[in-house]
């Protein structure tokens, strides 16, 4: 028996000290030392040892697996620094390789506008109203005082959704002002930015998508003073403080009495110019006071209540600003044009 010990342990040094991988070594362990192990299978034997033999075959065993887990302890720390060594040659970074640019975008100009447009309302002490693009018709028409057979109506200039024509996409962000009134009691204050839908053909100047902001007003006593009081305030921080407006009479089936807002051209300070085509005069919006029947449309009470209105093309006021000639530019997304703002 002590000479079956003395082989296993040749036999059990050999291959620890021979095996290339942490795998092999865990198998010699299982076969040199697991219950099923041959020193293990030895020890059974011990049951046919004199007495006196027993206890030193018992030593020697034990002293046998003690060295076999030394053995195997060493070993494994060996073959577990050969594995990251490695690991580490092969995951090598190389610093000196150059790195990967990330391009960095930038805000579209025609946001520029609006962020400054919506800047300036807030410190009025408006708030921001937004809604669906594709809305109820009579959202967009009904209540709003555009009685069916208008122009607007109209499946030429409108994209509808159905034959019922009961759903389209919205032609201007009043539908959004017309939820804000049936949802919230006045005072009311707010701006609708946003995209807007008419079927225009494209060319320098239309397109089939633009955008627009939209204000609405309506409290007790509210005239035609806070509208221009209000407008000229936003026309004097867009283009300067003491630039000339002119309100003009027009009509909008949603407001009564109603006018169109011109400022003197920026340009040539009312000269004329090819910026204001010789008028001396810029159109920049359209406004009036809230008609009594878009109030009662939308559960507001016209002898108690009263608004104004008004409504703006984002496109032409970033254009003027930033003296962008086609409105096609504004969309075609050329980063050669939009990184120049
Ligand atoms: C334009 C100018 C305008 C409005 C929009 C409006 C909204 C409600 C009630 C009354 Cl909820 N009016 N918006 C008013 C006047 C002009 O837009 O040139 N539109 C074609």
């Amino acid at each position: 028996m002590r000479e079956q010990l003395a082989a296993l342990e040749q036999e059990a040094l050999a291959a620890i000290q021979g095996t290339e991988n942490l795998q092999t070594l865990e198998d010699l362990r299982v076969r040199f030392l697991g219950k099923k192990g041959e020193v293990t299978a030895i020890l059974k034997q011990m049951g046919g040892l004199s007495p006196e033999e027993r206890p030193q075959i018992g030593q020697l065993a034990n002293a046998l697996s003690e060295t076999l887990t030394a053995a195997l302890g060493v070993r494994r720390e060996v073959l577990e620094a050969k594995s990251l060594d490695e690991r580490l040659s092969r995951e090598k970074l190389d610093i000196t390789i150059p790195g990967q640019r990330l391009a960095v975008g930038k805000q579209h100009v025609m946001m520029k506008t609006l962020d400054e447009a919506l800047d300036i309302f807030i410190g009025m002490g408006f708030s921001i109203a937004e809604g669906p693009e594709v809305e109820l018709a009579a959202n967009n028409f009904d209540k709003l005082n555009i009685a069916e057979g208008h122009p607007s109506r109209d499946w030429g200039d409108t994209f509808y959704f159905d034959a019922d024509s009961a759903y389209a996409l919205r032609p201007q962000t009043s539908p959004v002002q017309v939820r804000v009134m049936e949802s919230q009691k006045p005072p009311i204050r707010v701006v609708s930015p946003g995209r807007v839908y008419r079927k225009d053909e494209v060319d320098a100047t239309h397109s089939p998508m633009f955008h627009q902001i939209e204000g609405l007003v309506v409290d007790k006593g509210v005239t035609m003073a806070d509208l221009k009081g209000t407008l000229n305030a936003l026309i004097g921080q867009l283009y300067g403080e003491g630039t000339k407006t002119r309100f003009r009479p027009h009509f909008f089936p949603f407001t009564e009495p109603s006018c169109e807002v011109d400022c003197q051209c920026f340009k040539c300070r009312g000269a004329g110019c090819p910026m204001c085509k010789g008028e001396g005069w810029i159109e920049l919006l359209g406004s009036g006071m809230v008609h009594p029947n878009v109030l009662r449309n939308c559960g507001i009470d016209p002898e108690i209540y009263s608004g104004f209105a008004f409504g703006m093309g984002l496109e032409r006021m970033t254009m003027m600003r930033y003296n962008i000639s086609d409105l096609r530019l504004i969309f075609e997304n050329d980063l050669r044009f939009l990184r120049q703002f």
